[in-house]
């Protein structure tokens, strides 16, 4: 295996990688190997820099400071380093969810012109949900809903009324734990509260906290991103789009959007239809506007209009060095700083957006819901002037593009497993029963260059496709599966079990979903709620024959999520460096071992893709033997 491949399994990838290599252009893989070897203390967990008496290590090989200069041991030090990046986790999805509320909040009162409510059946669960008077006015009810949406941010009494989503016994197993979250920026800084010097010294009582926060994420501000995205931009439903770098096309205006928030790149596309622009790039010698994405922001744009996703995480810079983008337009997270360094070697525009997201140097058009279009019709153009600034000589765009479907929130999988005009669960939960469908997997999350990028993903994904598990994914995870050719309904055929083949093929679906981005893990959580709900598959949410898994994470939300998902009582794994918490011998058994009696699910921690697949299947077997299920219908 050549260098590049050992760089990536996606063969776009390699190509850009090479043309990056021959003009001496910088990207992630080059920059870790600046950085190596990393720094062994941080990776271990076992640095501690929350007091200016640091910073302080330990030693994780017992000869030297057992302590730091406080006192504060191991367990304490990776506890409160992992708590740290749980509460960043949970604000940055949360932040993103209050963005949109208040967006809700604006066009309920008239000054968000640019959007309107698509979703009225969304709108509708939620007011009552929020015990909203169902005879108010259309007007009325989006204004209080939208204030009882923001005020679960701020809340000082009570819980988070999502929190009713989750099954009964869920709910009792959160209230003896005292995990149940309130206000979602209450959570935050509490934790964050706990973990200065001399707070908390309890390992233990730190990630109890930690969870009580990862929940008011996953059951709080992404679900509330998730439900009120659906309202103002329209509930997904299947759609086909294509996906890679081959997205990019050599005669029209490429415009790139990066990050998460799809309030303005909704917007983007809208504007990249509009005839006038449209009119004007073909004037400037385009033959017209080509908008694709990056990263989540792609998957809201691909899952709601069918916009082609160029690539996922790693792929960022690689968009940019085809030479053929005009703009690149970004908002929030995982946004590569180096961008900028990357753009300057070729005539790409960075714009930002985000008052929250700056780069030194860069052109920042500020978004605001008032203006919405205007600011999107705004960046669209400057990409169109900026088609004449491209060098014909340097575009180099690889052929590798394919097909997808993506589109499957958790109302559509279900409606279409429970035939058209049938909202059930009852089928899929009869197809896990029968054997047919042997469980669920979640696998979402990131692309990390410490890992051969998407090998582990579609590795994990081949695999428990092929032992009859039905896959849900989100984020850059969805992303890696589709460009190997995983989420389209033929795959079913080529890559899937028996029993799963059955039932792809019965309901034209793939056997692996995109349900979204990275906010949109809330989706899972509240499918598999409905599924207890529907009875016969236990009653909780850790009965379910079901499990989770970010092979290739890298971000601090990835923790947050695997948090939800753990305290929600899933049996969850972490590929690529392990957790920092191998330097506590302690805290890495609390995690991976005591909290399945506590909580239901707990973590793992795995480098291996088929062995992940291994734990995943025993995991699933072990809750069908429970449920005195058989283990599956076809062996
Ligand atoms: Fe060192 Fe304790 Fe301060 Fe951490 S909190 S830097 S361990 S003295
Ligand atoms: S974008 S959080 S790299 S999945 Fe949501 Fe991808 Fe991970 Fe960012």
């Amino acid at each position: 295996m050549d260098k590049l491949e050992q760089k990536s399994i996606d063969l776009a990838t390699q190509e850009v990688l090479k043309k990056a290599q021959d003009e001496n252009i910088k990207t992630a893989w080059d920059r870790l190997e600046l950085q190596e070897p990393q720094c062994g203390f941080g990776q271990l967990g076992l640095c501690c820099t929350v007091c200016d008496m640091g910073p302080c290590r330990i030693d994780p090989f017992g000869e030297g400071a057992q302590v730091g200069v406080c006192g504060a041991n191991a367990d304490t030090i990776a506890a409160r380093n992992l708590a740290r990046k749980i509460a960043v986790g949970a604000s940055a999805h949360s932040d993103h969810g209050r963005d949109v509320a208040y967006t809700l909040q604006l066009l309920s009162e008239g000054h968000a012109h640019d959007y309107e409510i698509l979703d009225m059946e969304k709108l509708k669960t939620l007011a009552q949900e929020f015990g909203i008077d169902a005879n108010k006015t259309k007007e009325q009810f989006v204004k209080e809903l939208s204030k009882k949406l923001l005020d679960e941010f701020g809340k000082q009494e009570g819980e988070l009324v999502f929190c009713k989503r989750a099954p009964k016994e869920r709910q009792a197993i959160w209230k003896k734990l005292g995990v149940t979250p309130r206000g979602i920026d209450r959570e935050v800084v509490e934790l964050l509260h706990t973990t200065t010097m001399g707070v908390d010294n309890d390992y233990k009582n730190i990630i109890t906290t930690g969870m009580r926060c990862a929940l008011s994420d996953g059951w709080g501000g992404s679900m509330i991103a998730t439900d009120v995205q659906d309202i103002i931009l329209g509930g997904p439903v299947p759609i086909r789009g294509k996906v890679n770098l081959g997205v990019l096309k050599e005669n029209y205006v490429n415009i790139v959007v990066h990050g998460h928030e799809p309030i303005l790149s909704e917007m983007a596309v809208k504007a990249s239809q509009d005839l006038e622009l449209v009119k004007l790039a073909k004037k400037v010698g385009a033959e017209g506007i080509n908008l694709a994405g990056i990263c989540c922001t792609a998957n809201e744009v691909l899952m709601r209009h069918g916009i082609a996703v160029a690539g996922n995480f790693l792929q960022q810079e690689l968009a940019i060095i085809t030479g053929s983008v005009e703009v690149m337009m970004v908002d929030v997270q995982c946004i590569m700083p180096a961008l900028q360094e990357v753009a300057s070697c070729f005539h790409t525009k960075l714009i930002t957006t985000n008052p929250k997201a700056r780069f030194p140097g860069v052109t920042h058009i500020e978004f605001e819901p008032k203006k919405a279009y205007e600011v999107a019709k705004q960046i669209i153009k400057l990409g169109i002037e900026n088609f004449s600034n491209r060098n014909k000589e340097r575009v180099n765009i690889p052929k590798q593009e394919m097909d997808l479907v993506a589109g499957f929130t958790k109302e559509i999988v279900f409606q279409i497993l429970g035939g058209r005009y049938r909202s059930t669960y009852k089928p899929l939960n009869e197809a896990i029963i029968s054997g047919r469908l042997r469980g669920l997997a979640g696998v979402v999350g990131c692309n990390n260059p410490k890992q051969r990028h998407d090998y582990f993903h579609t590795m994990l994904v081949k695999e428990l496709i092929k032992n009859d598990i039905l896959v849900l994914q989100t984020g850059c995870s969805a992303i890696a599966c589709a460009k190997q050719g995983l989420l389209i309904p033929e795959a079913a055929k080529i890559y899937a079990g028996k029993g799963l083949q059955e039932i792809c093929e019965a309901v034209g679906i793939p056997p692996v979903l995109h349900l979204g981005s990275c906010v949109d893990n809330s989706r899972i959580l509240t499918a598999a709620s409905h599924i207890i709900e529907e009875g016969g598959l236990g009653e909780d949410l850790s009965d379910i024959p079901a499990a989770g898994c970010a092979p290739e994470w890298m971000s601090e939300k990835a923790i947050t999520i695997g948090f939800y998902f753990v305290a929600s009582g899933v049996y969850t794994i972490f590929g690529a460096s392990p957790f920092a918490t191998l330097g506590s011998k302690n805290l890495t058994d609390y995690l991976t071992k005591d909290l399945a009696d506590i909580v239901g699910g707990r973590f793992e921690f795995c480098d291996d893709p088929l062995k992940m697949a291994q734990l995943m299947i025993e995991h699933i077997d072990k809750k069908r033997k429970a449920l005195n299920l058989k283990p599956r219908m076809y062996d």
